[in-house]
């Protein structure tokens, strides 16, 4: 069969010049421009979500990295500490000693869960903001949403995921950090990230 043949089939659908569906010589048909319109949207619509996602990933990324930096200030502040007052060298009281007022006179571990033995936070979010603090115990300016919450308590050293352990009933001492982040407009903070370890001194 002759080339000639073969294009005849197009030429049919082609049609007349003007009627619907059809095209003139120099022009498009009303459904050819639709269809470009419809292709070309969907491809701008998809740069623009992929935009999106990569804005939101990188966020999170961004907030990731700023939460291990911030349980990081912690572990390195505290990494020198004796785990109990170096005056008294008592394991009890636990907590911060009578003239501990702040985070800056803390000298020892267990000052690190406060008062009541159940931690202490320091966060942007609290009226005056106490926190976030770096290792040299200094708030860190222009972190809003940010806080650090550490625990410090006594582990069993042949369970030492044994939660029920009383402060001040062995030696063996875990601090942990956990770093959350309230994003702007929202009242509810997330998670960040969380570490533990166990104190070496
Ligand atoms: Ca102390
Ligand atoms: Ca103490
Ligand atoms: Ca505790």
């Amino acid at each position: 069969m002759g080339l000639a043949a073969k294009r005849q089939p197009l030429e049919v659908i082609r049609g007349h010049s003007g009627s619907p569906g059809c095209r003139g010589p120099n022009g498009f048909t009303l459904i050819e421009t639709a269809l470009a319109t419809v292709i070309v949207g969907v491809g701008v619509l998809s740069i623009v979500a992929a935009q999106q996602a990569f804005h939101k990933q990188n966020a999170w990324s961004t907030n990731a990295s700023t939460a291990t930096r911030l349980g990081n200030e912690i572990r390195e502040m505290t990494f020198r500490l004796p785990r109990h007052d170096p005056v008294t060298g008592l394991i009890l009281p636990w907590g911060p000693e009578d003239n501990e007022l702040w985070v800056g006179d803390f000298d020892d571990l267990d000052d690190f869960d406060g008062d009541n033995g159940d931690g202490l936070i320091f966060s942007a979010d609290f009226d005056p903001p106490n926190g976030p603090i770096n290792a040299r115990r200094e708030i860190i300016a222009n972190m809003a949403g940010w806080s650090q919450i550490v625990t410090v308590r006594n582990v069993d050293p042949f369970q030492i995921t044994d939660m029920t352990v009383e402060d001040g009933a062995t030696e063996m001492m875990m601090v942990e950090v956990v770093v959350t982040y309230r994003p702007p407009r929202e009242t509810v903070p997330i998670e960040m990230t969380r570490v533990s370890w166990i104190a070496p001194n």
